[in-house]
């Protein structure tokens, strides 16, 4: 199980937080997905073998926020 802790621009409230854990959520190989709105970062812990970062992070950028 890897650890992968992103910062995203661009989430301000819970809906922005709903949206992100949902599509994060929604890849295969995701054990859990925490986002942090003070500290603009999302926490995911991931299968490896089944999901790749590149993955989460094109899925956050999906719903519109930036991964930096
Ligand atoms: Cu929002």
């Amino acid at each position: 199980m890897d650890k992968l802790i992103l910062n995203v621009e661009g989430m301000s409230c819970n809906h922005c937080e709903n949206r992100v854990k949902n599509a994060v959520g929604a890849l295969d190989g995701i054990s859990s997905v925490d986002v942090n709105l003070s500290e603009k970062t999302v926490t995911v812990e991931l299968n490896p073998s089944e999901v790749t970062e590149k993955q989460v992070k094109a899925a956050i950028e999906e719903q519109g926020y930036e991964v930096t």
